[in-house]
């Protein structure tokens, strides 16, 4: 293996994808082109209540700021997609794709590790470190102060859809990210030259007209925010729109004709666990703590707790027409969490 930067490209390229990423894409570090969309996202208060993303706002527009001496943004993409089973729940309950199977923080931890060592190995082939010392990286995934899909449309494993939704024209928006920062120097891949053209259709079909404008998700709005991110009480106005969704929301992926080249996921971990692939309000509203705790370990569903998540069961049996949604509502009401009651007394007041 040469020091030639243009086959190191390749080389990482090709052990990234032997680790199981479907893209791996570069782009140089540097203040990113999406910084005032950032601050003007942030100015209008469209993150609602998730303080972490006004932390060091700075820093999240360039990653110079992240890691010293950072020269390369790499980024990832891993899918997700399963074609869906047969459905045989009773009282049928969405759970949004993504988190249906293992935690992909903890899938993408994994690789993303592994592939900071292939960069390691590189180096120490030739790779260039600006200082010429031992390259330096960080890796995130969903947690660090960095615009994701920024990086990855400018790395070219996708552009970024009117949903926001980075877009990977040959498989579509089914995946989740990962990047990491290094300071070896690795030739960018320019942007796709795709976009979303004339349609409109994830701006129509939204539930809660989210998305403000092409590009532009206001968590406010946003039945993904008020179900995963969301602690305490849901605001009554979002209720009805939130149906039958009990964690998070795939509307403006549903109906995106980029998705009907999905594939399925290469990561068996993403496999779908069963009580989410067919979820079923009738069994979710009968999960006692410790069933809980049992089914949602190592999985993101995790993330909105049992009182959320019984909190989001009691709003969808509201939302379900079915008459045989009152009785697991009932039971509801009697729950020991204060938030699940009133939540299920809404509901119920609803069914009257
Ligand atoms: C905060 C957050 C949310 C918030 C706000 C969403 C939002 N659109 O901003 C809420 C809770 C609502 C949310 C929901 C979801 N999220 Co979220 N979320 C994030 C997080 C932590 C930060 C996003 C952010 O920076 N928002 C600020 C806005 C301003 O940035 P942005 O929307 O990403 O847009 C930037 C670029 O896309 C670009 N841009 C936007 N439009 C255009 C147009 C053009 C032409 C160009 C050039 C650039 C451009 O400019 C923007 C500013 O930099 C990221 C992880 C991360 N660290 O990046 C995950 C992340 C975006 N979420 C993810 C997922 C999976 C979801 C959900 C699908 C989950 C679900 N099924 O319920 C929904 C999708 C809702 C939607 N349509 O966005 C994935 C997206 C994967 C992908 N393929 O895009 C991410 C990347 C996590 C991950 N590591 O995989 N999320
Ligand atoms: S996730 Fe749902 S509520 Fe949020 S923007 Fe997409 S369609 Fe709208
Ligand atoms: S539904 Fe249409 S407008 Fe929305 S992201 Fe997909 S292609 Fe773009």
């Amino acid at each position: 293996m040469s020091a030639d930067p243009a086959s190191r490209a390749e080389l990482i390229r090709k052990r990234g994808r032997d680790i199981g990423f479907d893209r791996v894409g570069f782009t140089r570090a540097q203040r990113s082109d999406d910084a005032a969309r950032f601050t003007a996202w942030l100015d209008d208060g469209c993150e609602a209540d998730l303080a972490y993303m006004r932390k060091t706002p700075e820093r999240r527009v360039d990653p110079r700021a992240v890691l010293a001496g950072c020269r390369t943004v790499i980024a990832v993409t891993v899918g997700h997609w399963f074609p869906d089973a047969p459905r045989r729940a009773a009282l049928p309950a969405a759970v949004a794709r993504y988190a249906r199977g293992r935690d992909y923080h903890r899938i993408l931890e994994g690789m993303l590790k592994r592939l900071c060592r292939v960069l390691d190995g590189v180096a120490e082939l030739g790779g260039g470190d600006s200082a010429g010392g031992a390259p330096r990286h960080r890796w995130y995934v969903d947690h660090g102060p960095v615009l994701e899909r920024s990086w990855a449309a400018a790395a070219g494993v996708g552009f970024v859809g009117k949903n926001t939704m980075l877009i990977d024209p040959r498989r579509g928006s089914w995946s989740t990210l990962g990047v990491v920062l290094t300071t070896l120097d690795i030739p960018p891949d320019g942007p796709v030259s795709v976009t979303c053209g004339t349609c409109t259709r994830c701006i129509d079909v939204c539930p809660t007209d989210a998305i403000t404008r092409p590009g532009r998700v206001d968590a406010r709005l946003c039945i993904s925010y008020w179900t995963i991110e969301h602690r305490g009480v849901i605001p009554e106005w979002v209720r009805p729109a939130i149906g039958t969704r009990v964690f998070g929301c795939d509307d403006c992926q549903d109906c995106c004709p980029w998705n009907r080249f999905a594939q399925p996921a290469s990561a068996a971990d993403h496999r779908p666990r069963d009580l989410f692939a067919d979820a079923d309000l009738a069994r979710l509203a009968r999960l006692s703590h410790a069933a809980w705790d049992d089914a949602t370990r190592g999985t993101a569903v995790r993330r909105v707790g049992y009182e959320g998540l019984l909190r989001n069961v009691a709003v969808a049996l509201g939302n379900c027409p079915d008459a045989a949604a009152r009785p697991h509502l009932e039971h509801l009401a009697q729950h020991g969490s204060e938030l699940v009651r009133e939540h299920a007394a809404w509901a119920l007041a609803r069914h009257r």
